[in-house]
């Protein structure tokens, strides 16, 4: 039985449809949210109840739909009324050129046309229909002629207006747009799905174009997609404005989103410099994109331009460098890292990628190899996005030639033949040679020599290869050992050079502690623990003595650092360099014990006058948690002065001081801003 609605009930629904309707366009097409999230969340819950207890409520406006339903969808198929159009692509400069000269030849005109130019978005073309403002039917652009219907699953992106906005709304509208998924989603999606050890995506295109496809809309929802509007089409055409850019001005009136990088341009010299101008842009966008499109903006025009085959006369891609190619794995190599990590790295036939020819790329480790399933001979898809590593994305098992062969990892490492382990549960596997390993050795140096460790510029990787395949160097403690005579004797080092990297190692003599500790590469002791642990201990004998627990005393120390911490002091060559190093003249510097640093460590405090909440001795014991010192007596050095009512003489000093104070009130709420314990 289902009850009819009552005048209230009704109300009620479309009360909450507006709200939420308004509330989600502020939120994922202004980008500025009005209510907090657990406010939409309740007036959600009240209209999804309101509709379950009278389903002739749910409208087909109703934001309820964007939850997805569970019911599986077959995508029928939809012939478009007005075919959806492809687009020409340009790939060079002159490419560009000859099609605006095509454009000014067939409108018999030598004036510069008017061009929009506008990122082209590398996701999915679909077609939005509105009757009366009220989203009736999505579809997929399909062969530009008929398409699948995919009107639930879009209904579940948020920036896909339900009903369009304001009063100037035509009876029929088809509003046409991309449907994508910005990288840092993308990236998340591929994380939980490797993760699982399920299927990732190659790239946000596909992922967009998988997560439109699923028969669930639940699924589809749960996807983090956007839909950026394009073009539109209107039954009646004596409605629409005279150029493209009023057009999307006026879609953009209804709620949807358009591209903030759209531009006016006028002539092919100002369609280059936006397209350079994008291009830069790239890698800094939340988003994919694979181009720029030029459209002439005259409506009239594009008229008269027309259309050849499937494509307008009147709009052109010009695309950037393509992000993924396709390439063959010639060999798999295993490189060795500081902490004797072991990388599989493939070696590529070189294909241009991204911008530059890529000839390696990392497959991670061995877990990564067996989910891609990857094999020496395969052809597989590398992808180079802004100045991120390139990654072997897929491989097409169906190109594998009768060759192929499996990637193993070797039992014994490449560069100095120790056993490699693999512990349980870890995906790394590593060499156990320690600096017995040169591979190591070499990245341990590197490491120290490096900018945020002991800056000893012009140590660089060739020179430490040198240095240690010679034997000139076996620790970092024989840097210290050098002579100007070693150096001069080999190859590419000229007399200035030698010079100018013995005083960079001298430089190096006298380190602060924690960068010191933060040099010696323990695994997992990174910038921010060495300086944790530095000024936890103090000294670098008091760390190498301290156990596991007293370790974990350190904020941010936690079992497995503790223990890498311990086993690096507990194995005696590292104990042997740290003396060496001692006796080659370097001196790391203590440091003051701060014991965990305090919002307030290192100030001195006043306190005067009355406070209207609490006494003296609990104002000190306050600044005293935070880790201030509270003084008796204002001096130039005092960091803050609190005064309470009848202050007298203190703050007459500290304003002559012009030292901070805090009243009352002000005190209080700086309180109320820390944690106390
Ligand atoms: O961003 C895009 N991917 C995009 C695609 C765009 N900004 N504009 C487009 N304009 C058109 C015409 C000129 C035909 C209205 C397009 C596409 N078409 C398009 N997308 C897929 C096929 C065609």
């Amino acid at each position: 039985m289902t009850d009819q609605p009552d005048k209230d009930a009704s109300q009620r629904a479309e009360e909450l449809r507006q709200q939420l309707t308004e509330h989600n366009y502020q939120y994922y097409v202004l980008d500025n949210p009005a209510i907090p999230d657990a406010e939409y969340d309740r007036l959600f819950r009240e209209l999804q109840s309101l509709e379950h207890r009278y389903p002739s409520l749910r409208t087909a406006d109703s934001p309820t739909h964007r939850v997805g339903s569970s019911v599986e969808t077959s995508f029928e198929s939809v012939t478009h009324r007005i075919p959806m159009l492809s687009l020409d692509n340009a790939f060079s400069d002159d490419e560009l050129k000859e099609f605006d000269r095509r454009v000014r030849d067939r409108l018999k005109t030598d004036d510069d046309i008017e061009y929009v130019g506008e990122p082209k978005l590398d996701g999915l073309a679909v077609s939005l229909h509105y009757e009366n403002g009220v989203l009736t039917r999505a579809a997929t652009r399909g062969d530009g002629y008929t398409g699948e219907d995919i009107t639930e699953n879009i209904r579940t992106i948020p920036s896909v207006p339900l009903k369009l906005r304001g009063d100037s709304i035509p009876a029929l509208v088809e509003v046409r747009g991309e449907v994508y998924m910005p990288k840092a989603g993308f990236e998340e999606l591929n994380r939980v799905l490797g993760q699982k050890g399920e299927k990732t995506f190659v790239n946000p295109r596909n992922a967009a174009a998988g997560s439109l496809r699923q028969k669930k809309p639940t699924v589809t929802a749960r996807r983090p997609l956007e839909v950026c509007a394009y073009s539109v089409a209107l039954e009646d055409e004596s409605e629409m404005p005279s150029t493209h850019w009023d057009s999307l001005q006026w879609v953009k009136t209804w709620g949807f989103r358009t591209n903030p990088e759209m531009r006016l341009v006028i002539g092919v010299d100002e369609c280059l410099e936006a397209y350079r101008s994008l291009l830069d842009k790239r890698n800094e966008l939340a988003y994919e994109i694979d181009g720029i499109v030029f459209k002439v903006n005259s409506l009239a025009l594009q008229q008269k331009l027309g259309f050849v085959s499937r494509a307008p006369r009147w709009a052109i891609a010009q695309k950037f460098p393509a992000q993924e190619e396709l390439t063959v794995i010639e060999d798999v190599e295993f490189q060795v890292g500081r902490t004797g990590a072991i990388t599989p790295v493939a070696r590529l036939k070189p294909v241009f990628v991204g911008g530059v020819t890529v000839s390696n790329a990392t497959l991670h480790n061995m877990d990564e190899i067996r989910r891609l399933d990857a094999h020496i001979g395969d052809t597989v898809f590398v992808r180079r996005a802004g100045d991120v590593i390139p990654q072997v994305v897929k491989v097409l098992p169906e190109r594998r030639p009768e060759n192929a062969s499996v990637v193993s990892l070797p039992p014994t490492c490449p560069v100095c033949g120790s056993d490699i382990v693999q512990i349980e549960g870890e995906v790394v596997a590593r060499c156990s040679g320690g600096l017995f390993c040169p591979a190591q050795r070499k990245e341990a140096i590197r490491h120290y020599a490096s900018r945020k460790a002991l800056d000893i510029e012009g140590l660089g990787d060739k020179w430490i290869d040198i240095l240690v395949d010679r034997e000139l160097v076996n620790t970092v403690a024989d840097l210290y050992l050098l002579k100007k005579s070693d150096l001069t004797g080999l190859e590419r080092m000229g007399d200035k050079s030698a010079n100018n990297l013995i005083n960079a190692i001298d430089q190096s003599r006298k380190p602060v502690l924690w960068k010191f500790l933060y040099a010696l590469g323990i695994r997992e002791v990174g910038e921010a623990t060495a300086k944790a642990i530095a000024s936890h201990f103090g000294t670098l004998e008091a760390i190498s003595r301290a156990d596991e627990e007293s370790l974990q005393a350190v904020p941010d120390v936690g079992p497995v650092v503790a223990g890498h911490i311990r086993s690096f002091f507990d194995q005696k060559h590292n104990i042997d360099t740290l003396d060496a190093l001692r006796k080659a003249g370097v001196q790391w510097q203590e440091e003051e014990i701060t014991a965990g640093e305090k919002p307030l460590s290192g100030e001195t405090w006043v306190l005067t006058g009355t406070l209207s909440t609490m006494t003296r001795d609990e104002a000190k014991a306050c600044l005293e948690s935070l880790g201030a010192k509270v003084a008796g007596s204002v001096s130039a050095k005092t960091s803050c002065v609190v005064a309470g009512e009848a202050a007298g003489s203190k703050l007459a000093k500290a304003e002559k001081l012009g030292v901070q104070v805090l009243d009352d009130s002000a005190f209080i709420d700086f309180l109320s801003r820390h944690d106390l314990p």
